[in-house]
């Protein structure tokens, strides 16, 4: 590149021209706009990359479930879900949502899920919140009912816009919710925001605050007749038939008992217990 002085001892239009363009294009455009510049290409250059590296640094909290678009917050420790927050450089998610308690701090702390939720049935879950930020913080939720990665369905926001009023903290919320009778079966998402801001949407960069992204297990409501098992004998035949109603057939064995049980894996594949 060629900083070589043009007639009147500046550099010349052309020569800054094309320079500029070949270091720094946009500083390029904000010395076109800034014309007092006109004679400091360098140092518009120089400007332009503090300002961009110094954006890029701001501490940030993104969302970590892959399925869901980015959500984030600037971090501050005014505002947060549970005891921890801290801020990633880029998004971390994962299939699991727990890419941000992989990385730094293992922060995703503040939501506490059922073990199961039954479609058709009432549900809830408690958010720790803190907010000391001398202003109202706003907490929303949304749980992923029909699994299709989109948190804009109807019905599928469970806490809109609660207040959380400065001065609260380690406090723990209620989030009560129907679940209806078509959500789909299996594990879903569930996002929680808590933000400076109001209405802060399910995705996009939203004011000050902590996004929390976990996963909830949604199980059939099924009915197992009967209840219990007459006693077998030693020796002697034993004949029971089972017969299952409710849900969304065809069930499988894994469904009905995890969904029972609480301690299975949900894989899709058959897993029997003797008690
Ligand atoms: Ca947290
Ligand atoms: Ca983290
Ligand atoms: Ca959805
Ligand atoms: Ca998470």
């Amino acid at each position: 590149m060629d900083f070589t002085p043009g007639h009147s001892g500046q550099p010349s239009s052309f020569q800054t021209t094309e320079a500029l363009m070949a270091v720094c294009p946009r500083a390029y455009a904000r010395v076109e706009g800034f014309r007092a510049w006109w004679r400091h290409p360098v140092l518009a250059c120089a400007v332009w990359f503090l300002a961009a590296a110094s954006a890029a640094s701001a501490a940030t909290d993104f969302s970590d479930y892959s399925a869901f678009g980015s959500a984030s917050s600037t971090t501050v420790s005014t505002i947060k879900i549970g005891a921890l927050t801290d801020s990633e450089t880029v998004i971390t998610a994962n299939t699991t949502a727990t890419g941000d308690d992989i990385t730094n701090l293992a922060d995703e702390d503040g939501v506490t899920l059922p073990v199961s939720l039954v479609t058709g049935a009432s549900g809830s879950f408690t958010v720790n919140v803190t907010n000391t930020s001398g202003a109202s913080a706003f907490l929303n939720a949304w749980i992923d009912f029909n699994g299709n990665g989109v948190l804009t369905d109807a019905g599928e926001q469970v806490a809109a816009n609660t207040v959380i009023a400065t001065g609260t903290s380690n406090s723990n919320k209620t989030v009560s919710f129907t679940v209806p009778a078509t959500a789909t079966s299996g594990k879903v998402g569930v996002r929680v925001r808590l933000t400076s801001t109001s209405t802060p949407g399910s995705t996009g960069l939203s004011g000050n605050g902590e996004v929390e992204d976990n996963l909830v297990l949604i199980c059939p409501a099924i009915t197992i007749s009967p209840t219990s098992l007459p006693s077998a004998a030693v020796g002697a035949a034993f004949t029971q038939t089972l017969t299952s109603s409710g849900g969304a057939s065809p069930y499988t064995a894994a469904q009905i008992l995890f969904c029972k049980s609480g301690d299975q894996v949900w894989d899709g594949s058959a897993e029997f217990m003797l008690r």
